[in-house]
Parts: structure tokens; sequence; C-alpha cells
């Protein structure tokens, strides 16, 4: 018999429009609403993830678990203790009323004392999962291995100084690859949390990055090997808990991949609170990866203004995403990627019932963000702003300059003869942003 563990609501959350007052409802997110010629559900393609909603206990670096999570009181039998969690993920996913789900390896399996057993907990609970998927229409938006928590990683997975870690982190990932494309994942991600440095007294980066180039080469070879489909992606952090992470941002992966040769094989998977921990905004990074044809996935959540690490809240700023939504419409969309809610809760927010009051937050935030972004793009707000400003790019100068037309020389000639003569104009920062704060109100966010 499954247990239900969400027993403070008794149906899914549905949408009832701005003027309920009925906390379960969402207020804006109405999966079937048609924004820009396609529903609401398959432009956002939200997922719950696994690790902080199931996995976490509430814990911090200065005390133990706050939460009400049954599933993870000790046990002598680690399998029917992962099978109730599932049963509690799938529950809450279910009765939030949202399609996707994503984990890590060590997230739904428990380890074993050797790599085979671990690799056979985990196939068992990939079978238990497709039971769970086939139930409820659930699907798996990416899988993912954990090669950053055991000690064995401390020095780094792919980037370790001992190539017995390398292949041990190759074994883990590619059996989490294998999990994935088991269970249809429309995407895998690698997340290099140890793949950095403490200190540079002991590393050398050299060598580091060639091992990181390998590792990648070696994850898109097996992929093709066995018929994945889905997407590989990077996600980028600029430290946490490293000192130095690799992937910094979305620029520095694209010129790793770049060099490595692989910018066909991966995208990025973009998260906010690590935009903001490498000094920029998510909007910044999501217009980088667009206009770089490397936009893969986002991480939904954000961070907090008044420290610096990453405290991974469920998103509430509309002004915020609604711009990150913007750069995504232009670029056509997320493709196989969706939004993950990489998110966690308050060591104070203990209840249960906590995880749906943040998550349909979340959820209509990036909803009503959606709306914002979607009239931004109807209305031209920004488009049509920066093709003004760039429009004399497309006259016989502009066009000259790029194809190879022009040179130095016949530059210097034009500007000599006073054939040129560039007045200054306006950015218009002001004005843009009145714009964007004009469509936001009329929207009522
Ligand atoms: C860590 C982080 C990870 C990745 C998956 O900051 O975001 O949870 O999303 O490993
Ligand atoms: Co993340």
């Amino acid at each position: 018999m499954v247990q239900d563990f969400f027993t403070g609501l008794d149906g899914t959350v549905e949408y009832a429009g701005i003027d309920s007052t009925d906390p379960y409802a969402y207020k804006v997110y109405d999966k079937d609403r048609i924004v820009l010629g396609t529903r609401m559900e398959d432009h956002l393609r939200i997922a719950v993830c696994y690790w902080h909603s199931f996995n976490w206990p509430g814990s911090d670096v200065f005390g133990s678990g706050t939460f009400d999570r049954p599933w993870l009181e000790p046990t002598d039998d680690p399998i029917g203790a992962a099978r109730s969690k599932m049963d509690a993920a799938f529950e809450f996913v279910s009765k939030l009323g949202i399609p996707f789900f994503c984990f890590h390896d060590v997230d739904i399996a428990p380890a074993g004392d050797t790599f085979a057993e671990s690799a056979a907990n985990l196939d068992t609970m990939v079978g238990y999962a497709e039971e769970k998927m086939a139930a409820t229409g659930i699907k798996l938006l990416w899988g993912t291995a954990n090669v950053f928590s055991h000690p064995r990683y401390a020095a780094g997975a792919g980037t370790n100084p001992d190539p017995e870690v390398f292949a041990y982190a190759a074994a883990q990932v590619k059996h989490a690859l294998e999990a994935t494309h088991r269970l249809g994942g429309a995407n895998y991600v690698l997340w290099g949390g140890r793949e950095g440095y403490e200190t540079l007294l002991n590393t050398d980066l050299k060598q580091e990055a060639e091992q990181l180039g390998r590792f990648l080469s070696l994850v898109a070879e097996h992929k093709h090997k066995i018929g994945f489909t889905g997407t590989l992606l990077l996600e980028p952090k600029p430290q946490e808990p490293t000192k130095h992470q690799y992937d910094y941002d979305s620029q520095s992966v694209q010129g790793f991949l770049d060099r490595f040769d692989l910018l066909d094989e991966y995208r990025v998977n973009l998260e906010v609170n690590h935009a903001t921990l490498a000094g920029h905004s998510f909007h910044h990074e999501v217009a980088y990866a667009v206009d770089n044809g490397i936009l893969g996935s986002i991480d939904a959540n954000r961070g907090d203004y008044q420290n610096g690490w990453d405290t991974d809240q469920f998103p509430n700023s509309v002004e915020e995403l609604s711009l990150a939504v913007h750069e995504i419409l232009r670029g056509g969309g997320l493709g196989s990627g969706g939004f993950n809610f990489d998110t966690k809760l308050r060591r104070q927010s203990m209840d249960r019932m906590d995880l749906f009051h943040g998550h349909i937050g979340g959820i209509d935030t990036l909803a009503q963000s959606l709306l914002v972004a979607a009239d931004m793009i109807e209305q031209k707000t920004l488009t049509g702003a920066r093709a003004d400003r760039y429009a004399g790019w497309s006259g016989d100068l502009g066009t000259g300059i790029l194809d190879g037309t022009e040179s130095l020389e016949s530059l210097e000639a034009k500007v000599a003869a006073g054939d040129l003569d560039p007045d200054p104009v306006s950015g218009r920062q002001e004005y843009l942003e009145n714009r964007i704060n004009e469509v936001i109100w009329k929207r009522g966010g």
C-alpha cells in the first residue's frame, strides 16, 4: 500500500484566478492558456527537484534537520525508505500538477558498500520510477550524477589529480546517463561542483582543463553510443563549494566547449543564483546563452541580495524573471529544456505543506513573468528599441565593415574626407525602464 504523505491537500493544485483566496490554488499558472501560440505548460516545462525537496532534512552548517520528512528517518531497509521517498515525491509532483521531475543518482537510490551495489540499487529504483511515471504521467526533465558529495571527490571528479578518481566518476556518470536514458529523460546535466580548485598552490590548471575536456568528450561519445537523444547540459557556477569553479558562467563554458570542439554536444543549464554569484544578472546569463546558441535549460530560484552564497530561494520577482523570460522567448523558447525548481525552503519552514507554498508561489511568479515577457515581445518593447539602435549596421557602411569590404585605410579615407560626422545619441535607459514597468503594471504584476 502506497502511503499518502501530503494529506493536507486532498486534490490537486488547480488554476483559480487572481481573485481566489485559496492558498493551494494557482493565481496565474493556467497550464492550458495559450501564450504566443503555445500552451503555458509547454512554454515553461516545470520540474520539481528531488534533492532540496525530498532529500534535504533542513540541516545547515550550524544545525541538524528541522523538517518533517518521515521518509528520511533512520532505517534498516534503505530500499524500502527510497521507495517511500519516491512515493512522497510523485504524490507531491502529481498534486502540484506539473509535468516533470529531476534527480541525482544518489537522491533516488541508497549507496551500497561497493560500486556494483550502488549501481544495482540505482537500477532497482529506476525500475520503481518507471512504474511511478507510467502511473502518473510525470516525465523526467533531466537526470545527473552526484560526483561532488562523496569524500573521494573532494579534490574533483574529472579534474582530480588521481586518474582512479576520474575513472570512478566516469563509471558513475555512465550509469546515471544510462538511467536517464532508460527513463526517457529530455536532458542530462553535469554540474561541476568540485571541478575547480581550493588553492593554486597545489593546482595544475593546464592539466585539469585537459582532463575536464576529455571527461566531457567521453560523456558525449557514450551518449551517442547508447542512442540517448536528450541534450547534454553543463551548469555554470563560479564558486561554492570550491573557491573557484571552471564552469564559471555562460561565457567561460562557451569558451571551454569551443576549445575542446564540444559546442555541438553541450548547452548550458543556467541557474539564477549561480548567475548572481558570478556577479551577473540572470538576465545577462540568459541573453548571452541565447545570442551564442547555447541555451539549454533553467534552474529557477533566487539569491539574497544581503549575502554572498547560494540560498536557492523560491523566485518571487516578476520584474527580474520577466526580463530573462523575454530573452528566452526572443531566442525561440527552451526546446528540450524547462524550468527546474532548484529551490529550497528556509530552515524554519518545517511544515511538510510549506513545500506547496514555495512551489505554488514560484510557479505563479514564473507564469506571470511569461505573460509580461510575451507582452514585451508582442509590443517589441525591447526588440524594437534594439533594432532602431543598431539600424546603421544594415546600411552600406555597417555591412561593408562586417563583410570585410572596408579596411582601416578605407575607413580612414572616409573619415578624413569629412564624409562621416556621427552625433552621439541617447541610450534611453530610463525611457526603456519606464516602458517595461508599464507592461508589468498593466499586467497587474
Ligand atoms: C548546486 C546545483 C546542483 C545542480 C545539480 O548549486 O545547482 O543542484 O543543479 O547537480
Ligand atoms: Co542547479
